[in-house]
This record gives structure tokens, C-alpha cells and sequence, in this order.
């Protein structure tokens, strides 16, 4: 693919791996930590961290695009797959949208078909390393194909909807959806 169609209009290419968020980086407590899987299920389901990390895992070598600009090529994730972590509840007919919920309140919606993808995980190594704090260890979701607010840092639960709710940043003047190949930054252009 060539470097034109590769970089996303408006964005400029980094090898930095730059670090940002709202807030403070959460501390963790390995006993005490806890994955809820809830929402429009027939019977929500709650990991302890050793549980998440021994379901099968997957690699995936992505790039990731920020809104307020940069881009970074070939970010190597390992994790579990949005598919395997959804497979383990039944969702109820109608589901139709996730919210994703991190530490200190932090959300972010998709559409439930754009988080079964087969690009979407939880990752908690980056690049043959384990995530630092910083960049959301223990877990942090993945959505290489949607602006990088959608990956949300220090995921701690996931919860199937069947009407659509505007995350975080997007109740802040950020897109509902926020493609980068179409340039969706804003909700004004909604
Ligand atoms: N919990 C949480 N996750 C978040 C954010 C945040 O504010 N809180 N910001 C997002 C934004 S805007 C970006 S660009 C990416 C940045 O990830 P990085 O710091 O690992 O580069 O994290 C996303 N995940
Ligand atoms: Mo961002």
C-alpha cells in the first residue's frame, strides 16, 4: 500500500509511541481486579485478570491513528479477541451497540458489529512488551479501524446495549462514530 493511502487524511506519521488520556493513570491491583460482561446478556459474567489472560489469545499488527492528529504504523497487540470475550455470554436479541467502561468512569461506545471485527481486541502486551501503566495496563481495548479514543486504556468491563449512549469523549465534542478515513473528529459534523 502506499504512504498516501496508508495515512489517513489530516494525519502525520510518528515513531514516537505518544501517551494520552484524561485523568490520572489508575493503579492495579492484581487480586482485586475484576472484567464485568453485562448489559442486554442473558446472564452477565464478571474475569479475575488470571481468567482474562488465559483465554486463547491472538496477535494483531495494527496501526492507530489519534484525532488530535498523529499517527503510528505496526503496533504489534497481544491479546483476546473481541469475539472470544463476547463469546462468552449469550446476547440478547436486539443488542445491537457496546459501551466500553475503563477505570474512573471512562466510556466509549461502537456498534456491536464494528466491535466483533476481527481487528478488535484486549490487549495487555504491545510491541513484545507488556503495556506500561501509561498505556493501559493491564488492559486496554484495540479498534485499529476507528479513531484511537475508541481503544480505551484500563478496560474494566464491557456492556451490550440495544440503543446506542455516547461515551466520554463522545459527549466532549468528539464523533459518535470517528472513522479516520473519513475524517469524523467532531459531533458538530454529525
Ligand atoms: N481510559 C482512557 N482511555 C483512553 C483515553 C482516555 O482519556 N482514557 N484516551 C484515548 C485517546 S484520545 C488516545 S489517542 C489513546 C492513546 O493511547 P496511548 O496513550 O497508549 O497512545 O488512548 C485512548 N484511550
Ligand atoms: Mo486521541
Amino acid at each position: 500500500m502506499s504512504e498516501k493511502k496508508r495515512l489517513p487524511p489530516g494525519q502525520r506519521l510518528t515513531q514516537e509511541f505518544p501517551i494520552l488520556h484524561f485523568g490520572g493513570v489508575p493503579d492495579f491491583d492484581r487480586a482485586r481486579w475484576s472484567f464485568r460482561i453485562f448489559g442486554a446478556v442473558a446472564e452477565e459474567k464478571t474475569l479475575t485478570y488470571d481468567r482474562f489472560l488465559a483465554l486463547p489469545n491472538t496477535e494483531r499488527t495494527e496501526d492507530f491513528h489519534c484525532v488530535t492528529g498523529w499517527s503510528r504504523y505496526d503496533n504489534r497487540w497481544t491479546g483476546v479477541s473481541s469475539r472470544t470475550v463476547a463469546g462468552l455470554v449469550t446476547l440478547l436479541p436486539g443488542a445491537a451497540h457496546v459501551l466500553v467502561h475503563g477505570e474512573q468512569n471512562y466510556t466509549t461506545n461502537l456498534p456491536l458489529a464494528e466491535f466483533l471485527d476481527d481487528d478488535v481486541l484486549f490487549a495487555w502486551r504491545h510491541d513484545g512488551a507488556d503495556l506500561t501503566p501509561e498505556h493501559g495496563y493491564p488492559l486496554r481495548l484495540v479498534v485499529p479501524k476507528l479513531y484511537a479514543w475508541k481503544s480505551a486504556k484500563w478496560v474494566r468491563g464491557i456492556e451490550f446495549m440495544t440503543e446506542d449512549q455516547r461515551g466520554f469523549w463522545e459527549s466532549y465534542g468528539y464523533h459518535n462514530h470517528g472513522d479516520p478515513w473519513t475524517e469524523e473528529r467532531y459531533s458538530s459534523q454529525e
